[in-house]
């Protein structure tokens, strides 16, 4: 068990579940707005025998960078709970001051590609350096298996010992919308707790990397050699959305590789509109587990946050983010509801139906059921 997990014991509350990868009971797995149904489960027993925390609880604890309390208020607004909602919420208002001065980082890459081991020694580093780093994880396949990219903290050890980096294991959100939120706002926890690098890790599957794109000022894709399978393949896609290709295992017999590797990339990027204006996409090579190349990797990046706040990029993308984020709370909120609605539970398997068998134009059957909404809407008010 490492400190920060034993923080979280002592804590005895919210935090400790999480270190163990056990959700909270309250933690159902419904997608972010179905708060909005009002579905609210009783009190766990847990919660209900420690006094709860207020508000200026975990403001407090948040800015004076108290990391049981952080781990609590990320608990907080990972819940599903309808009251947790609320209580978060004020927090986050609170904290709205003290956000956004941090760099985002985002690291993704296939499956042992070495992204917790590269976490680990670029955190490290970035410790040694004075700074305070955050480790987050966004994760496509906990939903579904129950498991948790960063519920192997074993691979970073050193990293999770180290009192100035914080390491929160990935959400068990349902939709991958819910941890999107959950995400967002855990960030903005961590900045306020005083971190200034936070790094998201996300395994390069479907949707995952346009969600953590989103949400970070720059993004890495940890590479392997091998590169000309890659580049047939559907990796075109990933390559333009990121600043930087790292070619990770760099060392022993697997060196040369990965420089021809390196080159065979660089060419292929020349070719690509690049994921930030103004900044030219490369590959660079490195050694995670040997930790060689790491503090050229942190040289790029400060380049990059440099060019690209003088340029105003940097501030762009991070405005538009906020709004992306927004419109797609929306569309998450508004598509729960019409589904919850009992007018389109109703009519829906019959207008289906029509629309398989032939019977009805798509279009007119979705004007069918969108009307019968509107109309039910309408009689509500
Ligand atoms: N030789 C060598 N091995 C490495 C390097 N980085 C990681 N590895 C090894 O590659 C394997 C996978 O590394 P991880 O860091 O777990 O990879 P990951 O991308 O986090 O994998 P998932 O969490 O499964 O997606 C481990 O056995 C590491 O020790 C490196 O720079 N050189
Ligand atoms: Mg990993």
């Amino acid at each position: 068990m490492n400190g920060e997990e034993k923080q979280q014991e002592r804590a005895g509350g919210e935090g400790a579940v999480d270190g163990q990868g056990k959700r909270p009971e309250w933690a159902d797995g419904e997608s972010a707005s179905s708060y909005v149904q009002a579905k609210r489960p009783s009190a766990p027993k847990r919660l209900v025998k420690r006094k709860e925390r207020s508000v200026a609880d975990y403001v407090q604890g948040v800015l004076a960078g108290d990391r049981t309390l952080l781990a609590q208020a990320i608990t907080l607004v990972e819940s599903n709970a309808a009251r947790h909602l609320e209580l978060a919420q004020q927090v986050l208002n609170e904290l709205l001051p003290h956000v956004g001065r941090s760099i985002r980082i985002g690291v993704t890459g296939v499956p042992g590609a070495g992204k917790s081991t590269f976490i680990e020694a670029f955190g490290t580093f970035l410790c040694e350096q004075g700074h305070r780093v955050a480790v987050l994880a966004v994760d496509p396949t906990s939903s579904l298996t129950g498991g948790s990219i960063l519920g192997d903290k074993t691979r970073m050890e050193t990293l999770a010992r180290n009192p100035r980096a914080f390491i929160r294991p990935s959400p068990s959100g349902g939709a991958l919308g819910g941890v999107h939120r959950k995400t967002r706002e855990t960030m903005m926890l961590c900045e306020a707790a005083g971190y200034d690098i936070i790094l998201v890790e996300t395994v390069g599957v479907g949707q995952s990397e346009f969600v953590v794109r989103g949400m970070v000022d720059f993004f890495l894709l940890l590479a392997l050699t091998g590169a000309g399978d890659e580049l047939q393949g559907m990796k075109r896609g990933i390559m333009e959305l990121v600043d930087a290709i790292v070619i990770n295992k760099a060392d022993g017999d697997n060196k040369e590789k990965a420089r021809a590797a390196q080159k065979e990339y660089n060419q292929f990027l020349h070719y690509l509109r690049p994921a930030t204006p103004g900044w030219q996409t490369k590959a660079y090579t490195c050694s995670a587990l040997l930790g060689e190349g790491i503090a050229d990797i942190w040289q790029v990046i400060e380049t990059f946050v440099k060019t690209t706040k003088q340029s105003g990029v940097f501030d762009d993308r991070r405005r538009q983010q906020q709004k992306d984020w927004m419109h797609a709370m929306i569309k998450e909120y508004v598509e729960t509801r019409f589904f919850a609605d009992p007018i389109v539970k109703e009519k829906l398997p019959a207008l289906e139906n029509s629309v398989i068998s032939g019977s009805k134009p798509v279009t007119a059957a979705v004007r069918e059921l969108i009307e019968a909404y509107e109309r039910g809407i309408g009689g509500q008010i």
